[in-house]
């Protein structure tokens, strides 16, 4: 039996463990990815190595998420960030550049290499063949370091593509189907490896859109192999001879296999709250929504662009709605202006916004309460966009520009227009790219000073697991909690990502306003939760900054990837519900005690009994943690851990 693609490239990054599925593996880095608001930390992490300069093949800062600096506190930020990337060895891309998955496809990404970030979205890279996972900082700063990226090694899926994409079907639409099927915690420890007919008939750029959104999947990642395809590509950009071929073996084994013709797939819509709410776009027509956007690492590529500039040409947006468009990079921008379709963008009244993340993490066009949005991005949890009660739909650009247009929730098929060609640019100047700021040289490095403004506070720690637990229950929540539920975003909250007591004090913010208060008073306690608790981002911030009010444990029917290694590094105990049916018998305010404790974990016991010393009863939890994990959890996290010696 040959070997799959996932295999293959783990094999050759293996740094320790056995490749079985389920067992903890370390991998090394070659590319790095960190961006303004999980960087500082990261950083920070860094520099306590107190090993000078980055040690994997390549890495880079992104100021992408808060590109309008609308605080000085962002600003200082992106001055910490740059002169330290200045420093040890990072390239800086400059706020503007664009969304930083999609300057390191166009920059840096290589075919076959692995690639760390601290952003879920990193998963973005395997469109272009490499096996890329998204982290929390600590761990991303460990792999800067040169150190093993440790994660379980995951189930490999075969996902066999045949066909092609009908007229108006997009690859937005591929990955919503992949939703519809496998719901937003179906990915959990999987790689979905697309191979199959059907990939040649998709072009790297949609490819990029299947992988990237992945991630809400809760998938450890997902791969295409590097062909024809990601050659014409890189040929295009003036980056061939950092092309490789990168396949499976035609006989490679795989742990679960599917199929999924692409001929039969259809415009869908993400219905308002989560991903996977996936429907045909005609159970969604007519709603009419007060706000349409086409961007995010998702859907702001100059294939998405074109596809809207094609479609508004000659039109204008309905009188009612506000369409912006946050393109993903500034040189896909530029190659659209270039052709002219720029013009069609303005002249049809699209707001052409700066290219960032923006109000993907609620940087601006936050909703009034009872407006309806149509977004083609890559997320619709409650209140992301600022607006607590927002209602997102979610959809391809092509369903987004022909909505913009009509005023209400529009099937394109219906527009009689024909359906743009999907298209990655003719060229791109990367060379000239005036964003992009290389790191000092190892001999300049040492007259660089890292400018740390008044903002970038150290990072607290948690004390070491005491003997025996006991605390409230300060929140008792539901399914599909995601970590913008925990720890929100948004302009108001984005500036204190590097000043953990001011973060601290939105911790669940618009889902219960009274919690900080109450974790506050109680002097802390736990968190209990249902099924795929901390899906989305990758910020360890969610785990810090409860940490920080004095969260010990969380107690969840199952726990979201990046989250459980966060709430780990953190020194927070993660565990589940041996039982199910007990999530729903704990409610908020129960006093819970765990005897003991402190000795059962550092006996390896995989499970617990809580006492719920108000109702009187007890009940069984799940704790899965292998040797290294307890040791952090004992210590009160991995720094704390790590204190006396390197991180790595
Ligand atoms: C997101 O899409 O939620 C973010 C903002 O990009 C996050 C990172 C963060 O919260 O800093 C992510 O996806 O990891
Ligand atoms: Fe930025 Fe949105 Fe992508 Fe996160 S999902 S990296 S906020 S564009």
């Amino acid at each position: 039996m040959g070997e799959n693609l996932t295999r293959k490239i783990l094999k050759a990054h293996l740094a320790d463990g056995r490749m079985a599925a389920g067992e903890e593996i370390g991998i090394k880095i070659d590319e790095i990815l960190i961006q303004d608001i999980t960087g500082t930390a990261a950083v920070l992490h860094f520099e306590a190595m107190q090993l000078g300069r980055v040690r994997c093949k390549v890495a880079c800062s992104y100021g992408d998420h808060n590109v309008l600096q609308v605080s000085e506190e962002n600003t200082e930020d992106h001055l910490y960030l740059s002169t330290a990337a200045r420093k040890y060895g990072i390239w800086w891309a400059k706020p503007g550049a664009g969304i930083g998955h999609q300057i390191h496809q166009e920059h840096f990404a290589c075919p076959g290499d692995t690639a760390l970030g601290a952003d879920s979205h990193t998963v973005h890279m395997g469109g272009m063949g490499l096996y890329a996972m998204g982290a929390g900082g600590l761990d991303v700063a460990v792999a800067m370091g040169g150190g093993p990226y440790y994660f379980d090694m995951p189930a490999v899926v075969r996902v066999s593509l045949t066909g092609a994409l009908r007229p108006w079907s997009t690859a937005k639409d591929v990955i919503l189907e992949m939703l519809r099927r496998k719901t937003a915690n179906g990915g959990f420890g999987k790689v979905f490896e697309y191979v199959g007919p059907g990939i040649q008939n998709l072009n790297l750029q949609q490819r990029i859109t299947i992988c990237n959104m992945g991630a809400e999947l809760g998938a450890t990642t997902s791969i295409f192999p590097s062909d024809a395809v990601t050659r014409d590509y890189m040929r295009r950009i003036g980056r061939e001879k950092d092309w490789r071929e990168v396949l499976a073996d035609p006989d490679a084994a795989y742990d679960e296999s599917m199929e999924l013709d692409l001929g039969a797939i259809e415009p869908l819509v993400a219905l308002p709250s989560n991903p996977d709410k996936v429907v045909p776009v005609s159970q969604a027509e007519g709603v009419k929504v007060d706000q349409v956007m086409v961007g995010s690492c998702t859907n702001g590529s100059y294939t998405d662009l074109k596809a809207v500039a094609q479609i508004v040409k000659g039109r204008k947006v309905h009188p009612d709605v506000t369409f912006f468009v946050h393109p993903s990079s500034r040189m896909d921008l530029e190659a659209l202006a270039r052709e002219g379709l720029l013009t069609e963008l303005i002249a049809a009244g699209v707001n052409v916004e700066a290219a960032t993340c923006g109000a993907c993490i609620g940087v601006g066009h936050v909703p009034a309460k009872g407006m309806k949005s149509l977004r083609a991005i890559n997320r619709n949890f409650k209140g992301r966009t600022g607006q607590k009660d927002d209602e997102v739909y979610l959809s391809s650009s092509e369903v987004a520009a022909a909505t913009a247009i009509a005023g209400v929730i529009t099937d394109p098929r219906k527009l009689g227009l024909r359906a743009p060609a999907q298209e990655v640019p003719a060229t791109l100047d990367l060379a000239n790219n005036p964003s992009l700021v290389p790191p000092a040289s190892p001999q300049d490095a040492a007259a660089v000073r890292v400018i740390k403004g008044d903002n970038i506070q150290v990072i607290p720690l948690k004390g070491a697991l005491e003997p025996a637990l006991r605390g409230e229950v300060l929140i008792a929540l539901g399914d599909n909690i995601s970590t913008d539920h925990i720890m929100p975003a948004g302009a108001q909250m984005l500036r204190f990502r590097s000043n953990i007591p001011k973060l601290a004090d939105y911790v669940f913010n618009r889902v219960d306003p009274e919690f900080v208060a109450r974790a506050k008073a109680k002097k802390g306690g736990f968190i209990v939760g249902g099924s795929n608790y901390g899906q989305g981002s990758s910020r360890e911030h969610a785990a810090i900054a409860p940490m920080y009010l004095g969260v010990v444990g969380v107690i969840v029917k199952d726990f979201a990837r990046i989250h459980l290694a966060n709430l780990i590094n953190w020194g927070i105990l993660p565990m589940t519900f041996a039982d199910p049916a007990d999530h729903g018998r704990v409610r908020q305010g129960d006093v819970l005690e765990i005897s003991d404790v402190r000795r059962l974990v550092e006996g390896g016991a995989s499970s617990l009994v809580v006492k719920n010393v108000t109702q009187g009863t007890t009940f069984k939890v799940a704790l899965s943690l292998n040797r290294r994990e307890r040791a952090y959890v004992l210590a009160g996290g991995k720094l704390a851990h790590t204190k006396a010696q390197p991180l790595h």
